[in-house]
């Protein structure tokens, strides 16, 4: 009996040991993985291969709105804001973007400091260092109330580098 108990007491130990690894196994896989990995990561400055220049305008555009990049180039984005109105820039997967301009309209005061962010008061400039390390498309917006329905969005085309022969090795083994 004693046993038997040791037992059960130990096999629901375990249980609730493992399924809470199981739980988080399973939501972060079923559940979009955020932001970071997906279009890259913050980037050093010492590691900038280039820099770009955007215009962000009161007309609710990004100029140029649509950049290319290679994949593992660490871009450093010099952003002015060119108009009147407060006006950020913040890179995203396009759902994000959508979901965090939603959340913009109910807490338009929402203070934002992130590396994949910047708010510019008129006449402003600032920059941004990312590094993309992902191929596809990573969309940019600017999340003042308003301004993502409005259009004021773009994107950065990221092309997969030749070296990617490495992670194609399925396609490589027949090589030889
Ligand atoms: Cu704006």
């Amino acid at each position: 009996m004693k046993l038997r108990n040791t037992l059960l007491a130990l096999t629901s130990a375990a249980l609730a040991a493992v399924s809470p690894a199981i739980a988080a196994g399973s939501s972060s896989d079923g559940h979009h993985h955020h932001g970071a990995t997906a279009m890259g990561e913050a980037g050093q400055t010492s590691q900038v291969t280039r820099t770009v220049q955007v215009e962000m305008r009161d007309n609710m555009q990004f100029v140029p709105s649509k950049l290319q990049v290679k994949q593992g180039e660490t871009l450093r984005i010099v952003v002015k804001n060119a108009g009147q109105l407060t006006h950020e820039i913040v890179l995203g997967s396009e759902k994000d973007l959508k979901a965090h301009a939603e959340l913009m309209k109910k807490f338009p005061e929402m203070e934002h400091a992130e590396p994949n962010m910047l708010t510019l008061a008129a006449g402003k400039t600032g920059a941004l260092v990312w590094k993309f390390s992902k191929a596809g498309v990573v969309n940019f917006a600017c999340l003042q109330p308003g301004h993502f329905d409005a259009g004021m969005k773009g994107q950065l085309q990221v092309s997969p580098v030749k070296a990617a022969a490495k992670v194609a090795n399925k396609e490589d083994i027949h090589a030889h």
